[in-house]
């Protein structure tokens, strides 16, 4: 309520003003504190209420993002390099993110980065990440109201996202073991006799295309891991 008298003049101000959260909705309760009037003939007057309500929306952003944690199985390297490809039910290709640097790595686990994407399409159901020497590895991702989503190429056994991230939402897509697995070489999403081929040629280098552990010489530690994954096959992106 307002009743000044005609002609008097003064300046209103407030402190903050903050939603009841920050999901998306409409006519949603927004709280406004320190309330004051200043200048003026402001001092003619007592102000009432210091605090106050209003209503306004919160609407939803035009793209996704999705963030998580990627695990290379066995790697030691500073850094390494991720395609993520977003992709609807059918498989249609909606985006792609070619060789996102990965070097943050996740608290303590050596073989664990962080990623995050933004500007993922609406209608993404799907993301896959492809390292540079690891089989393809898609996962079901779904977004919550803010079109925000978290996913994680991780092993659950080793790599508890919790301990990383505070914000982590609890998923049950994390029950099974989704770490990407290591050993191919020429990037045709297949661990067989090629990739030995070119291992066999990197002996004992520094090849990076052929260090699938990352620790700067191709030796058998990274065949170790070939094996493991021996005539395995990545996922389709
Ligand atoms: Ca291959
Ligand atoms: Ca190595």
């Amino acid at each position: 309520m307002d009743n000044r008298v005609a002609g008097d003049l003064f300046a209103e101000t407030y402190g903050s003003a903050t939603f009841s959260d920050s999901n998306v909705g409409t006519v949603k309760t927004v709280t406004i504190t320190g309330l004051a009037i200043t200048l003026g003939a402001s001092g003619n007057y007592a102000l009432q209420n210091a605090t106050t309500t209003t209503t306004a929306n919160i609407t939803r952003p035009p793209s996704g993002t999705v963030k998580g944690l990627i695990e290379l199985q066995g790697y030691v390297g500073a850094h390494a390099t991720n395609t993520f490809v977003a992709t609807d039910d059918s498989g249609h290709v909606l985006a792609v993110w070619p060789n996102v640097l990965l070097d943050s790595k996740a608290g303590s686990y050596l073989d664990t980065f962080r990623f995050a994407l933004t500007g993922v399409p609406d209608g993404t159901t799907h993301l896959s990440a492809k390292a540079t020497v690891s089989l393809r590895r898609r996962l079901a991702v779904t977004f919550d109201g803010n079109n925000q989503a978290q996913l994680h190429f991780v092993d659950p056994v080793l790599v508890d996202p919790h301990s990383v991230d505070t914000n982590f939402i609890p998923a049950s897509q994390i029950t099974q073991v989704q770490k990407l697995l290591g050993g191919d070489l020429n990037s045709d999403n297949v661990v067989n006799t090629p990739d030995y081929t070119i291992l066999r040629n990197r002996w004992l280098t520094a090849a990076p295309e052929a260090d699938i552990n990352g620790d700067g010489i191709v030796n058998q530690t990274d065949y170790d891991i070939m094996k493991l994954n021996w005539l395995k096959a990545g996922d389709p992106q």
